[in-house]
């Protein structure tokens, strides 16, 4: 069995973690197929956005933990080399990939795992689903750009306190929190969210990818130097096919048909 299911419908690659008895865990080979598939949806002009989920009753439990014992008497292990092999990549792909991604997060989303879903553009999450920075239940600190997102997301009070309490959050406090898009109902989530996806993949894909370049680096700048990022990203906008005829559309009083460039 593949630890990643992957199909492309309506331009929409969909990448499904598929570990169910071990709840997604990361492996290294679910990486790796991880990896291979987002190099795709880079690569693929066809694929317009991505939707990323999780087989069975988990969405992903972050580090497989199997593989992460350390015997009574073994050297301790250097576990920035797996952040800087694995989860830093991971999460670089994610922000970087200049395509929407949805997550559809269908049950527990746990250490890295709750953190690769909030490294994706649109977070929706089932009724039942959870989040859990369960890091420091084992002695450690949230990776996978947690540190980074939660405090930007819920603010520093809340933050740390999910950080150092590792308690599950549940998918409509959540919600309310404002650390994901909406919270649905568990039989309506992959509707929802594959709409959603179709939705994003019929639209003009380089504004998309614009959009994602200037809300993620807007983190890290003054609004001096993010009203110079707009002007310079709103140009290469202004370049594209898709806004001509997103203006002739308006004008037109038709629908817009984007092609995604
Ligand atoms: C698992 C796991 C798991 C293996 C559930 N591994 N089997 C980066 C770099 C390098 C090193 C370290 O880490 C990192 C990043 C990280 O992600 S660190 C954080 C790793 N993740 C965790 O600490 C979460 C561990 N899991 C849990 O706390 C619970 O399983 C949660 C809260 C996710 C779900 O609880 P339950 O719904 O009660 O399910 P369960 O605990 O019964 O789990 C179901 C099965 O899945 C069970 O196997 P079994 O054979 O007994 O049915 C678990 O052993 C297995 N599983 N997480 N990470």
């Amino acid at each position: 069995m593949s630890s990643i299911l992957v199909s492309l419908d309506a331009g929409v690659l969909c990448i499904t973690l598929n570990r169910p008895d071990k709840l997604n865990a990361f492996n290294p080979e679910m990486h790796a197929l991880v990896r291979k598939a987002l190099e795709r949806a880079l690569d693929e002009q066809e694929i317009r956005a991505v939707l990323l989920t999780g087989a069975g009753r988990g969405f992903c439990a972050g580090q497989d933990l199997s593989e992460r014992e350390v015997k009574p008497g073994a050297a301790p292990v250097d576990l920035s080399v797996s952040i800087g092999s694995y989860y830093n990549p991971l999460v670089r792909r994610l922000r970087g990939l200049p395509k929407p991604i949805v997550c559809a997060v269908n049950g527990v989303a746990a250490g890295a795992g709750a953190n690769i879903a909030l490294a994706c553009d649109i977070v929706m999450a089932a009724r039942s689903a959870s989040f859990v920075q369960a890091f420091s239940k084992i002695g450690l600190i949230p990776d996978s750009g947690g540190t980074y997102v939660l405090p930007r997301l819920v603010g520093t009070a809340r933050a740390m306190g999910l950080a150092l309490l590792a308690e599950k959050l549940p998918a409509e406090e959540a919600e309310r929190w404002g650390l994901v898009w909406k919270c649905v109902d568990d039989a309506s989530l992959m509707a929802e969210a594959s709409g959603l996806a179709r939705r994003l993949a019929a639209g003009p894909t380089k504004s998309y990818g614009l959009i994602k370049r200037a809300i993620y680096e807007s983190a890290g700048n003054s609004l001096e130097s993010q009203l110079d990022l707009e002007r310079d990203l709103q140009r290469e906008a202004g370049f594209s096919e898709d806004y001509r005829e997103g203006v002739s559309a308006f004008l037109q009083k038709r629908e817009p048909t984007y092609k995604g460039r």
